[in-house]
């Protein structure tokens, strides 16, 4: 491989286009090469905008064969993600696919497995949380100590609207995934136990149960509770606190943060707050460092540190599948299999 990367984008929705725009904006090491989409014309007029020589496909396997690619970044909807994977590895392509890796473990044993028969190591996947400063400093303050052990964590994860057409399990398997990955990467400790939970029900959103409690239980027996709101109406809100034994320790909760010229106004008895529309400017630091660090490691013939890999990936599919069969039983407590257990078929 040269030392400049020229990167395939499968997908022009939401995250596809921003990972575009990134590459655009300038990442060194890398260029955009090619946008593939069903809707080709879609992915013309990405191209259009963006400028210069960018090649599109209508049909993301045939920009995986092209031989125009070096390495490739999926961001089509979720049922997809494994297959295209699957492609990228068999075309021996370093892959960014977005998460989660896929919606259920069944598709994610087949990547895993085909990922570890390789014998190098090709396949990330974005949990770009892992890259956001506010968590990362959340990771260094438990991993210094100094607050005693870790006992409990909160978290809160609201959007603005729901994506249309998408179930309850929708829900965790797309956005509940974040936290089901970013806590044991937080702690160190492996979710071994789930419980669902819902109460009242939104009257503005019909096809899903919103809000969601999630209650999870890792190897250290610390309990996690997650609310999600996909359609909370007010703004994109992420929350997390973790509750140690002589210290609480808190994601800054103001996300108003996130553009450098907002302020927050406190004045006439009342405090200002602005909320970020969606995740792409809350975590816009966080996607900027994982392609960063992606493209570094992919020319270095390696993976991202800290990133999260398939075996990661496999892991938060099946605590959210485990969930989603939480749910179906009424809110049942019940324990995660084991990764053995999933890639053996036994579970
Ligand atoms: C969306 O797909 C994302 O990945 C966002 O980060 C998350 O907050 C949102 O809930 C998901 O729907």
């Amino acid at each position: 491989m040269s030392n400049q990367l020229r990167i395939g984008i499968i997908g022009t929705g939401v995250m596809g286009s921003d990972h575009a725009h990134n590459l655009a904006r300038g990442v060194r090491g890398a260029s955009l090469a090619a946008i593939a989409d069903a809707a080709v014309d879609r992915a013309d007029a990405l191209a259009a905008e963006l400028g210069g020589n960018i090649a599109t496909y209508s049909d993301g396997k045939e920009m995986i064969a092209s031989g125009d690619v070096d390495a490739v970044i999926i961001a089509a909807p979720d049922p997809f993600h494994a297959e295209l994977t699957g492609a990228c590895l068999d075309a021996g392509l370093p892959v960014l696919c977005e998460k989660p890796l896929a919606p259920t473990a069944a598709e994610a044993v087949d990547v895993v497995a085909k990922q570890e028969a390789l014998g190098r190591d090709l396949l990330t996947v974005g949990f770009m949380r892992r890259f956001d400063p506010g968590y990362r400093a959340l990771k260094a303050r438990l991993a210094a100590g100094a607050d005693g052990a870790l006992l409990m964590t909160h978290s809160v994860h609201r959007n603005v609207e729901a994506y249309p057409g998408q179930d309850s399990s929708a829900t965790i398997t797309n956005s509940a995934v974040h936290e089901i990955d970013v806590l044991p990467w937080l702690s160190g400790h492996d979710i071994i136990e789930v419980e669902w939970a819902a109460g009242r029900a939104s009257s503005l959103i019909a096809e899903r149960h919103d809000p969601q409690l999630l209650l999870m239980r890792d190897d250290a027996g610390v309990l996690h509770t997650v609310e999600l709101q996909v359609h909370a109406r007010y703004g994109y809100d992420v929350r997390c606190e973790l509750v140690c034994e002589t210290a609480s320790v808190e994601l800054p909760s103001v996300p108003a943060l996130v553009e450098a010229d907002e302020v927050i106004v406190s004045k006439d008895l009342a405090r200002s707050a602005a909320y970020p529309a969606d995740w792409r400017p809350r975590f816009a630091a966080a996607y900027r460092a994982e392609l960063a660090a992606w493209v570094e490691a992919s020319l270095a013939g390696r993976l991202p540190e800290g990133a999260a890999t398939a075996r990661d990936a496999l892991r938060t599919t099946v605590v959210a599948e485990t969930l989603v069969r939480s749910m179906n039983a009424g809110g049942a407590r019940l324990g995660v299999p084991s990764l053995d257990d999933v890639m053996s078929g036994k579970a």
